[in-house]
């Protein structure tokens, strides 16, 4: 072989070589930096998570070095979850981002999680304080507890018997807004209301609709049902309908606009609330960000960064809130049905 072709062929292969030890050097950086966030919701198959996911992408997409893992048991339980943070650990994810099914039941895991390095912050329904490094709610809980009360008040004329279909009876966030709610009652101007029942839907479709099918049966004097859960209003205002009881028994909640406007325009819903969950999931993700990141700020008593949500204040218990709940009527729900 001639010189020439010895030396072409040498090149050839340097030129080769070298390619190949970029695209691994390049294949490679990418995903060794990449910090991955596992988004950990209260079950699957539930729009107000899908949403929430939707927020934790579009975060991740901003971030460039994130990626998102979103996972939930298919019912939800504490036990579940647990399952799922065990195997997380195994996976050595950066972080943790759940919506707690149980305030206590997950603190045993959480902490051995981040024991092990991985940062830990519990959204929409939180984990108690030990068990987690921030808590970002939704919206301020007093606000949602009287937002509730006040559009069931308005439906009714403020006085009769009503009743609340919540979702798990664990579930931390609905608790809280339960608790709320019942010292709302107590105002003197809510005090021609009776609230006769609380049952439990588990945020399972079937479940809640036979629920709802039982207040309104073992309940004939009932002139609301107050649902804080997306799976409990939608199928409370469907319980409402097919028992031809529209316009004698009003539903209202917190629900997601693409799944309520029906019933808004049906009559069965005057009035219901909510945050943007697309934000929520958007600022969660930001927030595990910076905890992974080291942000000097993140921390209880300071603050985390959250993209175009701006900067997000945390207390001393390192809880945050995010804005006040938004009502939605026949007025603007079909603006909003399109975004979530
Ligand atoms: C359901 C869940 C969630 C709650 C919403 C309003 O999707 O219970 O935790 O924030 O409803």
């Amino acid at each position: 072989m001639k010189l020439k072709q010895i030396l072409s062929a040498a090149l050839a292969a340097t030129v080769l070589v070298t390619m190949a030890g970029c695209g691994e050097k390049k294949a490679a950086a990418p995903e060794a930096q990449k910090i991955r966030i596992a988004m950990v919701v209260k079950n699957l198959g539930n729009g107000f998570f899908d949403a929430a996911h939707r927020g934790a992408q579009e975060a991740a997409k901003e971030l460039k070095n994130v990626e998102i893992i979103y996972t939930g048991p298919t019912t939800p339980s504490a036990e579940g979850q647990i399952e799922i943070i065990n195997s997380l650990i195994s996976q050595k994810v950066d972080a943790i981002v759940i919506s707690a099914n149980d305030p206590n039941a997950l603190v045993p895991i959480t902490k051995r999680a981040m024991a092990r390095g991985i940062k830990v912050l519990s959204f929409d329904s939180g984990i108690a304080q030990e068990g987690r490094l921030m808590q970002l709610h939704p919206s301020n809980a007093q606000l949602i507890g009287l937002k509730q009360i006040r559009m069931a008040s308005d439906a009714i004329g403020g006085e009769g018997e009503i009743a609340i279909l919540s979702a798990s009876a664990q579930a931390t966030n609905q608790n809280i807004w339960i608790g709320v709610m019942k010292d709302v009652l107590k105002q003197p101007e809510f005090s021609k209301m009776k609230l006769v029942a609380t049952v439990y839907g588990d945020d399972q479709a079937d479940k809640s609709y036979r629920e709802a099918i039982g207040l309104l049966r073992s309940n004939p004097k009932l002139k609301a049902i107050i649902a804080p859960t997306i799976v409990g209003i939608n199928a409370a205002s469907r319980a409402v309908q097919d028992e031809g009881l529209v316009g004698k028994v009003f539903v209202t909640g917190l629900g997601l606009p693409s799944e309520m406007a029906g019933h808004v325009h049906s009559g069965t819903v005057l009035e219901f609330a909510i945050w943007n969950p697309i934000d929520l999931g958007y600022a969660a993700t930001y927030a595990a960000y910076g905890f992974v990141t080291g942000q000097p700020t993140a921390k209880a008593g300071g603050s985390v960064s959250a993209g175009r949500m701006g900067s997000i204040a945390i207390d001393e218990k390192g809880e945050a809130a995010m804005a006040p709940p938004f009502t939605y009527n026949k007025g603007n729900v079909d603006q909003f049905s399109k975004i979530f």
